[in-house]
């Protein structure tokens, strides 16, 4: 007899265990149907503001340039002129950020000193003189260039819906000059503190003009100028 019942006994224990693994299975089903919760997080940051110089589409400009209209030797002073920012060479400004301010300005890349230059010869861009005749900064050489952003446009990216041109306020027509008081960078184009957030534009038809020394040799002159926002 004793041994039959723990025989029972033990066959009794083998099935209490096998119903306590019957409900944890049970329970385990239980969640599955009914889900469990779980939080997804997702984090966007602010980018930084930049310029740039797009084609239509959009895709940068490796090197981007402006020609100036052709001039002829002259013993006599004279201008030319160009244009900054076109269809294909725009002025573009991203502003993926909660600031809304930012300036977009336009310097000589080899600073004040600088000075057109076609390899053999030069003229300055930054002389106070009108009539293209040398005044008394370092360089011995006449030359001028006026920039005029005032008769730029500006464009919402892709349209002024998306982006209005609220708060955006072109520069002033300035020549840039070395000696007091120097001027040494002309803003371009300004967001100012209720310009909208989060938006591209781009900024086309800044007028460039050039005054040329008189007699200054034939060739072809370049000067390379750097845009910078801040
Ligand atoms: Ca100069
Ligand atoms: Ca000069």
């Amino acid at each position: 007899m004793t041994a039959v019942f723990q025989a029972i006994r033990s066959s009794m224990l083998t099935i209490i265990v096998g119903i306590v693994l019957a409900a944890v299975a049970s329970v385990g089903l239980y969640q599955t149907v009914f889900g469990v919760a779980s939080s997804f997080s997702q984090t966007i940051s602010d980018g930084s503001q930049s310029v740039d110089i797009v084609d239509a589409g959009g895709t940068t400009v490796g090197s981007p340039s402006v020609t100036f209209s052709s001039a002829t030797f002259s013993t006599s002073s004279q201008t030319v002129t160009g244009t900054l920012g076109t269809s294909s060479q725009r002025i573009r400004v991203y502003n993926p950020t909660s600031d809304a301010t930012w300036t977009i300005a336009i310097a000589a890349t080899g600073g004040s000193t600088a000075t057109w230059s076609d390899g053999s010869h030069t003229y300055d861009f930054n002389d106070s003189n009108t009539d293209g005749t040398d005044d008394a900064d370092s360089d011995s050489k006449g030359g001028r260039l006026t920039v005029n952003p005032a008769s730029g446009t500006r464009a919402g990216s892709p349209d002024n819906t998306a982006c209005p041109i609220t708060d955006l306020t072109l520069g002033s027509s300035s020549s840039f000059r070395e000696v007091a008081a120097a001027v040494s960078s002309i803003t371009l184009l300004t967001g100012g503190s209720s310009a909208t957030t989060y938006c591209t534009w781009d900024l086309t038809g800044v007028g460039l003009s050039q005054v040329l020394p008189p007699s200054q040799p034939s060739g072809a002159y370049t000067l390379s100028f750097t845009i910078t926002l801040s």
